[in-house]
């Protein structure tokens, strides 16, 4: 039995240890390897509790069910309007425009226009001549057709002309001779009934109304005839008469 030797020992050095000083003692101790020193003590009572210590760390999520998702929240208003944005890149240069060839278009016009009025003053001049036009009066010319008064005045307006307009008795008479036969003259009461004026603009300052003319009779009558005699009579503007135009002096 290998325990009777190990005590025996133990006791030994027990016995011998209370027997020694300290010095002694602590000597023994280097040769046993249990032994107690100095007087024996009674346990006393317990320390105070120490301070808390530091703060743990947070400790890791729970493991709990999570929750079901709630519904989406309310729309939330419209935000303000954005700062403009940033300028684009500047485009690429443009074609030339067609200036040369509208030029030119212009300047044929151009040439067309004086072309044509020159022809214009020269059949103007020829007939003045066969018509024995005299210096300073005003040319009537007629085509000898019928027509309602617009007509009239449309196919004046393309002559560069307006419808023959008497402003005194020498005029009215040479209307009378050009005409031979009953003939629209400028003058209307279109605009205000019963106040006739010239279809260039203005009051008239000479008539040679007929008798009991104007009447407006049936009271449709805004236009003025120059009779076969001379006189004039208000008539139908829609009826059709003889157009005679006339050209500035
Ligand atoms: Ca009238
Ligand atoms: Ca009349």
């Amino acid at each position: 039995m290998h325990l009777f030797p190990s005590l025996l020992a133990l006791l030994l050095c027990v016995a011998t240890a209370s027997s020694l000083g300290k010095e002694a003692c602590e000597d023994a101790l280097k040769s046993c390897s249990v032994i107690t020193c100095g007087v024996p003590v009674t346990n006393g009572t317990p320390g105070r509790d120490g301070r808390d210590g530091p703060k743990g760390e947070k400790g890791e999520p729970g493991q709990g069910l999570r929750g079901l998702q709630g519904p989406p929240g309310k729309m939330g208003s419209p935000g303000g309007t954005g700062s403009p944005g940033l300028r684009g890149p500047k485009g690429q240069k443009g074609d030339h425009g067609d200036n040369a060839a509208s030029e030119a278009k212009l300047a044929d016009l151009q040439r067309e226009i004086q072309s044509l009025k020159s022809e214009l003053d020269h059949t103007r001049n020829l007939l003045t001549f066969s018509l024995g036009k005299k210096s300073g009066k005003k040319l009537y010319v007629t085509s000898g057709e019928k027509m309602t008064f617009s007509k009239v005045k449309a196919l004046c307006a393309q002559l560069g002309a307006t419808v023959a307009t008497p402003k005194n008795a020498e005029e009215n008479k040479a209307i009378q001779d050009v005409a031979n036969d009953h003939a629209f003259l400028g003058i209307t009461d279109e605009l205000t009934e019963g106040q006739f004026m010239y279809v260039t603009g203005g009051r008239l300052t000479y008539s040679n109304w007929k008798k009991n003319e104007p009447n407006n009779h049936g009271s449709e009558e805004d236009c003025v005839l120059l009779l076969k005699e001379g006189l004039w009579n208000d008539i139908s503007c829609s009826s059709s008469f003889l157009a005679v135009c006339e050209f500035p002096a």
